[in-house]
């Protein structure tokens, strides 16, 4: 133990080695400080932490626990996280242009964009991984794209995007979703603005009854848009049910306002719960329209004339309620209230009543509105029926007792609130281990601060975020870990290590690169050996081998104006051997994983030589392996 107390435990009048020698003796002098709310300090925190700081300390050469998979925020991408060492393991490129794997420049990745390789932009939020019977199943991973209104799915078996959907007629999906049992047939995504339909220009006037936002549901597997679901007012976040027939969405915007003062009008906005097997019948029975030339099927889920739709519920919430959580036991739609201090518990078991017509007033489904502090955006469980919400303004999670909050609905005198721990600063997502499965497990929770401040080195006027790991596996919560994060994980999953199953090298016969492949077979080339050049007009296909340190190619021939394909295949089978390529001057990079094909198309505008070069540190030889391209004048 430190026996030199500091000038800061003096200023804050705390004796560090006398806290920590009664912690030491026994853990509950702990719990009783932070149960008594006694505001802990930075340093009686650091103190309190030490033992779990051990924890986070995974040895060079050991591996962690958890996989964490963060949002890339307005960054487009997916970062891969080892938790509970906090150290970022991988980034996987999305919505975003990544030069070292070529994302955004191979023909294999604009081929899985499609349409939407024209943008180089994107601002992901929700990262989750499929599930079957309520568990993560480490297939896929899914995550939305507000500002291109689109959805991508990530293979986990090779970490990369093998699929992006954009949602026909809305403007910006935001929350995303999985169904969880049986499995993961549906993503739920919701669009968060309304809109005229039809968009054209004739109409701005959101007032409209064709102005609308809609609540959608994507194909897990095929990633074809399944269904669009007209709702009153506007759509922020949504979760899924443990039964795989309601799904529920928070809407800010009951007001149906285009500004802030608008939004802000109604003391209560809802929260809208949907019946999906009900939209489906729905659409069997041919209930159902279709907006311009999307042939997605649209079941409108709105009140008429004060009447409820077949296929979705209104229960008014206070205000402007933004996270919305399914509570690990499945008991629980948890909305979290943002401009009003409360959360408030709708009973999952009591919708089909709703649904039947048996209540008399929707709010009967609530069933719990514990008042937790200000600004509660989301919340989290450790299964041992505990929830954990942040707190925006009061910049603190807050630890409450699930079912203590329900006694005290009724009346009860019962204190729910368990801790509230300071974060730094103002937290949105938390996420605690598992906590979206059957199995949350208590053990790890990291809260996303949105404002880092005076945490870390000053890097000029723009601060990275602060992801902070807390431990809450024992009565309290200890902060023992600071991230700091470039823009920005709105929200992180965790899984477990056994969850997810990679490859180590690629599969010849991997989809990812079928369409090169199939171009090669149709040029008679055998990727596996051949290193040959190919012309069809102006177009020039060139096909090389790469093995540690060489391409199969080291010079090639091109005419001024020609379009160049060079398709490389990486032979090595050793692990971790990627190879890179890199046309110098032309804008060309990509990645070449071993047994993976991959391909990039650019013009040879230029006459001359232009050497390439693996971009990879492959080898000892790895400078020298390079090539030349020799470009004759037009
Ligand atoms: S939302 S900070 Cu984009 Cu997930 Cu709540
Ligand atoms: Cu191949 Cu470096
Ligand atoms: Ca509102």
């Amino acid at each position: 133990m430190n026996d030199n107390k500091s000038d800061k435990d003096d200023k804050a009048g705390l004796s560090r080695r006398g806290f920590l020698g009664a912690s030491a003796v026994t853990g509950a002098a702990v719990a009783a400080t932070a149960l008594a709310g006694s505001v802990m300090t930075r340093e009686s925190w650091a103190a309190a932490a030490k033992d779990s700081q051990l924890k986070v300390h995974v040895a060079p050469g050991e591996l962690d626990e958890y996989y964490g998979f963060w949002s890339g925020g307005h960054q487009g991408e997916v970062r891969v996280l080892g938790v509970p060492s906090m150290r970022e393991l991988m980034r996987i490129p999305v919505f975003n242009v990544d030069s070292a794997t070529g994302w955004g420049l191979t023909n294999e990745s604009k081929h899985i964009l499609g349409e939407s390789a024209k943008f180089l932009n994107g601002d992901c939020h929700h990262p989750h991984i499929s599930m079957t019977d309520g568990k993560y199943d480490g297939k896929y991973l899914f995550i939305n794209d507000k500002a291109n209104s689109r959805v991508a799915r990530i293979r986990l078996d090779i970490m990369k995007c093998d699929k992006i959907t954009t949602i026909p007629n809305v403007q910006a999906i935001h929350g995303l979703r999985l169904q969880k049992v049986p499995h993961t047939k549906y993503v739920f995504c919701n669009a968060e603005f309304i809109i005229p339909h039809p968009n054209d220009g004739k109409v701005f006037d959101l007032e409209d009854e064709n102005s609308f936002t809609m609540y959608n549901a994507v194909d897990a597997e095929t990633m074809e848009v399944a269904f669009q679901v007209i709702v009153d007012g506007n759509l922020d976040n949504t979760d899924m049910d443990y039964t795989g027939r309601f799904t529920a969405a928070t809407c800010y915007n009951s007001e149906k306002a285009f500004d802030l003062g608008g939004m802000m009008r109604n003391e209560r906005d809802w929260v809208v719960v949907f019946d999906i097997p009900a939209v489906e019948k729905e659409i069997k029975a041919g209930r159902f329209i279709t907006l311009g030339d999307s042939k997605v099927p649209v079941v409108d889920g709105r009140k008429k004339d004060g009447k409820d739709s077949a296929v979705t519920r209104y229960i008014p919430v206070p205000k402007n309620p933004h996270g919305l959580n399914t509570s690990h036991d499945g008991k629980y739609f948890i909305a979290n209230g943002k401009l009003s201090p409360t959360c408030s518990m709708i009973a999952i078991d009591m919708l089909p009543d709703l649904f039947a017509g048996k209540l008399q007033d929707p709010r009967d489904v609530v069933v719990g509105e514990p008042e937790l502090g200000l600004g509660p955006l989301h919340t989290t469980f450790d299964g041992r029926g505990n929830a954990y919400t942040t707190l925006f303004i009061d910049s603190q999670v807050v630890k409450w007792n699930i079912e203590e909050a329900r006694r005290a609905y009724k009346g009860e005198k019962v204190n729910y609130i368990k801790q509230k721990l300071d974060v730094h600063y103002q937290p949105g997502h938390l996420h605690a281990s598992l906590c979206e499965t059957s199995e949350a497990d208590g053990k790890w929770l990291v809260a996303l601060s949105k404002f880092s401040k005076d945490r870390f080195l000053p890097t000029g006027p723009l601060h990275p975020e602060n992801d902070q790991l807390i431990d809450i596996s024992g009565d309290v919560m200890k902060l023992v870990h600071d991230g700091p994060t470039f823009a920005e994980p709105h929200d992180c999953i965790m899984a477990r290590r056994d969850q997810i199953k990679t490859r180590k090298i690629w599969d010849r016969n991997d989809p990812f690169f079928a369409p090169t492949v199939a171009m090669a077979k149709k040029d008679g080339i055998k990727l596996e050996e051949d290193n040959k050049v190919i012309r069809e007009g102006n177009k020039v296909r060139v096909y090389m081998t790469s093995m540690a340190p060489a391409y199969g190619l080291t010079e090639f021939k091109v005419k001024q104006g020609d379009e160049v394909t060079v398709v490389i295949t990486n032979m090595d089978q050793i692990e971790d051997v990627s190879h890179g390529f890199v046309m110098v001057n032309h804008g060309v990079s990509m990645e070449i994983s071993p047994q993976q094909t991959s391909s990039i198309t650019f013009v040879a505008d230029k006459p001359g030589l232009h050497w390439y070069y693996c971009s990879w540190f492959c080898h000892a030889l790895h400078m020298e392996m390079v090539g030349r391209m020799m470009v004759e004048p037009a």
